[in-house]
């Protein structure tokens, strides 16, 4: 059973909005916007592990410090993700052998930090590596809508569909 939480979002902050025109007046366009809205990000911070996941083994390890896990991932590193906008918050990196640009990510929810944690709806901000590009897919094993070929980005929330908090699977592979 698939759940697309961006779209869930939407709504609730729809009807927010909604709620808020109807009480004090405001414009539908004065409403928060969504991406501030996501109920994560006060948690982010209280969730422990840096982690790196080795694509080709198919094994994750974690890290107290965010320094220890980038001396993990080493040169091969070919993605990192953060929890939140502008590159804060945890972080996961991905790594392959050789850094080899071409794997898929088939569901984030399998993917998981020290504390079990997964990081399906989770990625707020990412950047690439070996000039690699990555696009994130709304569903399991690159389903639903996608992004498109991104290699850094500071903000997911203001691509043109809202990104926030919003994939489930992803492909990357050279520019
Ligand atoms: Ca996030």
């Amino acid at each position: 059973m698939q759940r697309i939480h961006r779209a869930r979002a939407t709504v609730l902050s729809t009807a927010a909005a909604a709620a808020l025109v109807s009480s004090v007046g405001l414009s539908v366009a004065q409403a928060a916007p969504v991406e501030s809205q996501a109920p994560s990000e006060a948690r982010e911070a209280a969730v422990d592990g840096y982690c790196v996941t080795d694509v080709d083994r198919s094994t994750t390890k974690c890290y107290e410090t965010d320094a220890a896990a980038s001396r993990a991932a080493g040169k091969n590193l070919i993605l990192k993700v953060w929890g939140k906008p502008n590159k804060e918050g945890k972080s996961h990196r991905f790594k392959t052998a050789g850094a080899n640009c071409n794997f898929m990510e088939n569901d984030l929810r399998f993917i998981k930090d020290h504390s079990g944690r997964n990081w399906n709806n989770r990625i707020s901000s990412l950047k690439t590596y070996h000039g690699c590009t990555v696009s994130l897919y709304g569903r399991s094993f690159m389903e639903g809508q996608h992004t498109g070929w991104l290699r850094n980005e500071d903000r997911l929330g203001r691509l043109p569909t809202g990104w926030n908090n919003a994939a489930t699977s992803f492909w990357v592979k050279e520019a």
